[in-house]
């Protein structure tokens, strides 16, 4: 089983940048993480990241057929992007949005995500574990639902 895990815009600079509220870990530790995780639960994690929002939505288009799910942490799009939305529902394949921090509890902006409504589920506020989380529920959702 193969699963594709997103980053979106400026998660390229954790651990470098505001650690105060998005912690000391850096995104290549993160992908560390998720690969081992990965090997513990028998699928291969394939980690991209990108400041650019066709470039993510080219890589969601590209995945049915190779990859059996995504999890994505949308960043800043998560609030901005119908483009995004647009593509996860086109997917048919299903995908989970991570988030380190509790949007809900940050800045009214950040309340809402466009891309939640689409995606399998949503896990956040948690730091790097909510990706770990989230690799394990989509992990569970499929090996539930193989045939
Ligand atoms: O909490 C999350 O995972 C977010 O998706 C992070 C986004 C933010 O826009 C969302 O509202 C919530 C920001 C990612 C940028 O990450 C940085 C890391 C270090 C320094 C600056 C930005």
């Amino acid at each position: 089983m193969q699963i594709l895990v997103l980053h979106g815009p400026n998660l390229s600079l954790l651990g470098r940048r505001e650690p105060g509220i998005y912690g000391s870990c850096t995104l290549p530790e993160i992908d560390r993480q998720l690969q081992a995780l990965g090997r513990e639960l028998g699928c291969d994690v394939t980690c991209r990241q990108s400041d650019v929002e066709g470039e993510l939505v080219g890589w969601i288009g590209q995945a049915p057929g190779i990859f059996a799910g995504i999890v994505i942490n949308p960043a800043a799009y998560t609030h901005t992007s119908v483009a995004l939305r647009d593509a996860v529902a086109a997917a048919g394949i299903p995908v989970v949005e991570v988030h380190l921090s509790n949007t809900h509890a940050r800045e009214a902006f950040r309340h809402q995500s466009y891309t939640a409504a689409v995606c399998l589920g949503q896990i956040q506020g948690f730091g790097p574990q909510s990706y770990l989380l989230g690799l394990r529920a989509l992990h569970g959702f499929l090996s539930s639902t193989e045939r």
